[in-house]
């Protein structure tokens, strides 16, 4: 039986070619206008689909394809002789393959200054009726909306045909499709602001903030979990449509029990910190905040030094690296309990020591490329939070302090290993809740002050978890991930040994606090950067 395809695309990228083969194939070919022209031009033998409706495209080409023989030849069942009676005593033909990518929406309102105007008209509604079209009918009907999906569609082809698999699959791919573009018209219009003076102008540029812009709301259910945060707490895992090469999601578990709610909260903690260095390094994280953070010349010396930080919290923690974990390494984590362990990459060695542990969850993430954006590098653009009946949403934080941006405002002035510490130290606080304070040295963090509600108790309890620990503070970098509000909490961390302090300034203090540090001939540098973690 002969098959017959309808393409209709914006975005024309391989359409010549994938047209080409299927003729070769014996696919009988429809289009609509500009699509038609292109392939004609191109030598192919192409039916328009105004020759089929026996109706113009009318109205700017707003009306293509909304005609009963293109639908009819969509939905119609193959199975249900009663469809197909139907079809034929209209003069229907069925449509085996439907090929369409949209009216270029998102990119249209990406633009900046677009106006109303050119958002409306962009705003494809033939596109996207027959792609529900063909995706309920996934059974008779083949649906491509994304050139990835052409050398598949083809290579089942040419074995003889489309298996059901790939067609449903086709299916489901078109309908996140769709879901994702209608999402992205109403963020759109949502955000319009449309006074009545300029309603009725076709140059209406709407006033928009450049934020929140496109929220992505498309998600996928990736697993239902055995609970949430507590036993008595449904909950569920889910991930981008499009996600973030190297983000948690796109992790593989290569062993272990299946991951709860607070193992996958944890382990994005311990992943986005660790993916944070250049050099090898390990993170230890418990209840979202590391507890020990270190870098090293390999990772065997990296978690050493991070376990050294607070051996007692590390204590079925969830451990990350990013360097491949090689036998020194993997010998050193398994003498720990450890709840969830994740690497770019682990060596056949390391691998049969962890197999040993069968409980251990060890995941494997690619590392992201690295890049000037936050997808670049496996990062949310914007991070949302559930408040009751609505939520917050913000760009996230990916600020990265560099030593220049670095303000000395003690007559001290850092060595260079102070600056060091001092960036380090900077680093980690950003992944510690707030209020965070954060001793570092060589690299390494030395007591780390978490989640309180006065940044003095979160100077105390670094130095108290120091103590525990048995490291000296003496000589030390301290990061505050906001300002001192008072001198007090800066005396605590001098009292314990801190030479150096890095902080964002801003208080309406900040002339006593940085007095108080001349006085004590420590050194103190503003970043001008606050990093609050709630
Ligand atoms: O203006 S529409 O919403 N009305 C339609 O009936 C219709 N049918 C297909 N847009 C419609 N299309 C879209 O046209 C397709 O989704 C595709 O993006 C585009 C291809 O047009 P052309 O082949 O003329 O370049």
């Amino acid at each position: 039986m002969s098959l017959t395809a309808l393409i209709s695309v914006s975005d024309k990228t391989g359409i010549v070619e994938f047209a080409q083969s299927l003729s070769q194939l014996g696919v009988r070919l429809l289009s609509t206008g500009g699509t038609a022209k292109l392939l004609a031009e191109k030598g192919l033998a192409v039916t328009e689909v105004a020759e089929v409706t026996e109706f113009p495209e009318m109205l700017d080409g707003r009306v293509k394809t909304l005609h009963p023989k293109i639908h009819g030849g969509l939905l119609a069942r193959r199975d249900v002789p009663a469809h197909m009676a139907a079809l034929k005593e209209h003069g229907i033909d069925t449509i085996d393959l439907l090929v369409v990518n949209l009216y270029p929406f998102e990119a249209t309102v990406a633009k900046p200054g677009v106006t109303l105007a050119d958002a409306i008209e962009n705003i494809d509604i033939g596109g996207p009726a027959m792609v529900r079209s063909a995706a309920k009918n996934w059974k008779d009907v083949a649906v491509l909306t994304d050139a990835s999906q052409y050398p598949q569609v083809l290579e089942q082809l040419k074995a003889g045909q489309l298996s059901d698999a790939l067609r449903f699959q086709l299916s489901v791919a078109a309908f996140n499709r769709i879901a994702q573009y209608d999402a992205a018209i109403s963020n759109f219009l949502s955000s319009v602001q449309l006074d009545d003076a300029q309603a009725g102008s076709e140059t209406y540029t709407p006033a928009r903030g450049e934020f929140p812009g496109q929220l992505n709301s498309s998600f996928i259910k990736l697993q239902d979990l055995r609970y949430g945060e507590n036993p008595h707490q449904n909950a569920a895992f889910y991930r981008d449509l499009y996600p973030a090469p190297g983000s948690l999601v796109t992790a593989e578990q290569l062993q272990g029990k299946e991951l709860s709610y607070n193992n996958i909260a944890d382990a994005d903690a311990a992943w986005e910190c660790v993916k944070s260095f250049s050099a090898p390094a390990c993170v230890i994280i418990k209840h979202a905040n590391p507890c020990g953070v270190a870098v090293g010349a390999n990772p065997f010396e990296a978690y050493s030094k991070a376990f050294q930080t607070d051996p007692t919290s590390a204590f079925g923690g969830i451990i990350a690296f990013n360097r491949p974990v090689d036998a020194a390494a993997a010998e050193a984590v398994s003498k720990q309990f450890v709840e969830v362990l994740m690497a770019p990459d682990f060596s056949p060695e390391a691998l049969a020591i962890f197999k040993a542990k069968a409980n251990v969850r060890v995941l494997k993430i690619a590392l992201p490329q690295g890049g000037a954006t936050p997808w670049d590098n496996g990062r949310n653009a914007q991070e949302v939070k559930r408040i009751g009946s609505g939520i917050l949403v913000q760009s996230s934080d990916n600020h990265v302090l560099a030593a220049a941006d670095l303000k000395v405002v003690t007559t001290k002035q850092p060595t260079p290993e102070q600056i060091e510490d001092l960036l380090f130290a900077w680093k980690v606080a950003k992944f510690v809740k707030s209020n965070a304070i954060v001793f570092c040295k060589d690299g390494m963090t030395m007591g780390v002050g978490a989640g309180q509600m006065s940044r003095l108790d979160s100077a105390r309890i670094a130095s108290i978890k120091a103590e525990h620990a048995k490291l000296s503070l003496q000589g030390t970098a301290v990061a505050s991930d906001a300002f001192f509000p008072f001198r007090d909490g800066l005396d605590v961390v001098i009292d314990h040994g801190a030479s150096c302090v890095i902080q964002p300034g801003g208080s309406m203090r900040d002339q006593e606090v940085i007095d108080a540090a001349n006085e004590r001939g420590v050194v103190m540098v503003f970043s001008g950067v606050r990093h609050f973690l709630h």
